[in-house]
């Protein structure tokens, strides 16, 4: 049933439950000298291209793709629409290869059909420390769907990822392929539960009044907690050796230097928000929380076109309760104008999902390893990896 994936070095089916299996990779690296020089066939009408995301026009081509094709939710109500910035900012991270921004054009009209893309990571699984690739925006256009461009395009990428000496690679998909290291739940805080009920993101509850339900959610107007601000670039070496201590009690987490927190965690206009909390006579950073912004595109609603979402990132708590800490996270998003609050099962996120008015919402994400077995699936909470 998985013709592709069953040829592929990852976790299969028929393996689960064997314990006789060691944690690690499952094939070792082959001779660079070994590895296939020329890119895979395409079918005739379409060529490779790299996509160099520098360049404003390619980078908007990109854009235009993932648009109007990439990730639906079940009843095809909306539609990830991740934003130019965001695309420059996850594709370019420290020490990235263009070569990793993959692309299909039709060789006719030089129209772009297809994307994938890589980015180096370094994560640590328990003990060891691994260089691998982080694959996303996988998108194939509506009209090529089916055709099994996407095992070509996977094969393509793996390629250059192992002419870069690159053996591993993690990635998450909605839908459950050969195998799930763990399997977690989106849960949704409403912001702004009109419009969300407006365009059917989410339904009224029982007995509930539209009144009823905007006072459930109210929020405060500013956040509580004493030495509660933004993060700045001043804030890297501490935000750094804080995160470094609270991810290492998670079976896999990145492996985040202070070049890598720069990159992801310094707070971006419109791409990532970096908040911490610093206390007020030892001037210590002690707790920490971030999101990014992804919004989706509604699909067919009169009245509104543009559902804004903030996604937990990264939290840290050691002195504030990480419930009292996210609250003001839910705060801080309520005035940035987000309509909705999202956030996977991972970490120690149960902690406060339930408390926060948090409801689980229709989606799954699954968190899969390439060419790296884990022994066991690991709980939603044993998982401190947040993919953009
Ligand atoms: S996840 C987001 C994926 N994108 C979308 O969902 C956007 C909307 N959908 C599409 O654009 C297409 O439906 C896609 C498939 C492109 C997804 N991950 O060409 P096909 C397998 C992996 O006929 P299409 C993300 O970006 C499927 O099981 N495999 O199908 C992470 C079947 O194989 P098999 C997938 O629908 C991506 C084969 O493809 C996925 O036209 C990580 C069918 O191909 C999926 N999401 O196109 C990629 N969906 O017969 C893996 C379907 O075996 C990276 N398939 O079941 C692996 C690591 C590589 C680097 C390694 C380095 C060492
Ligand atoms: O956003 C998602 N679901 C929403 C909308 C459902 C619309 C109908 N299908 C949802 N809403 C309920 C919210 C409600 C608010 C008050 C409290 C109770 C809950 O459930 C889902 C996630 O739940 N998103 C998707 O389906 C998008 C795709 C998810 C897979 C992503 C693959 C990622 C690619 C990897 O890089």
């Amino acid at each position: 049933i998985h013709k592709f994936w069953e040829t592929q070095p990852v976790g299969q089916f028929k393996d689960v439950g064997d314990s006789s299996l060691a944690e690690g990779p499952i094939e070792p690296p082959t001779p660079l000298s070994e590895v296939k020089q020329e890119p895979y066939n395409l079918p005739s009408a379409y060529e490779w291209t790299t996509c160099d995301m520098d360049s404003e026009e390619t980078c908007l081509e990109v854009y235009n793709l993932l648009k109007n094709n990439y990730v639906e939710d079940d009843e095809n109500l909306f539609r990830f629409n991740y934003s130019k910035e965001f695309l420059g900012w996850a594709l370019r991270p420290p020490g990235y290869f263009a070569s990793w921004h993959i692309g299909v054009r039709a060789k006719a009209s030089k129209k772009l059909v297809a994307f994938i893309s890589g980015v180096p990571a370094r994560i640590r699984v328990r003990e060891d420390v691994v260089k691998m690739a982080e694959i996303n925006f996988l998108c194939v256009h509506k009209k090529l769907r089916s055709k099994r461009l996407a095992p070509v395009m996977i094969k393509e990428v793996t390629r250059r990822v192992h002419l870069e000496n690159i053996w591993q690679a993690a990635y998450t998909a909605g839908v459950v392929l050969p195998t799930p290291i763990t399997t977690c739940q989106y849960w949704h805080r409403s912001l702004n539960p009109k419009k969300l009920i407006d365009v059917g993101f989410s339904r009224l509850g029982a007995r509930m009044t539209m009144s009823r339900t905007i006072k459930l959610y109210k929020l405060p107007d500013s956040p509580v907690t004493p030495g509660f601000r933004k993060m700045e670039l001043r804030d890297v070496p501490a935000v750094t050796r804080l995160l470094r201590n609270y991810m290492s009690q998670f079976a896999v987490a990145p492996d985040f230097d202070e070049t890598d927190v720069e990159h992801w965690l310094l707070p971006k206009e419109s791409v990532v928000d970096s908040f911490l909390v610093e206390s007020q006579y030892t001037r210590e950073v002690t707790d920490f929380c971030s999101f990014y912004t992804l919004p989706s595109s509604i699909l067919g609603n009169q009245t509104y076109s543009t559902l804004k979402a903030a996604y937990s990132y990264y939290n840290v708590s050691t002195k504030t309760p990480l419930l009292q800490l996210m609250n003001d996270a839910l705060i801080v998003a309520k005035k940035k104008d987000f309509d909705v609050f999202n956030a996977l099962d991972v970490m120690e996120n149960e902690s406060f999902l339930k408390e926060l008015k948090f409801g689980p919402g229709d989606g799954q994400l699954h968190y899969y390893l390439y060419n790296y077995r884990i022994r066991h699936a690991l709980k939603p909470s044993e998982l401190g990896l947040v993919l953009l």
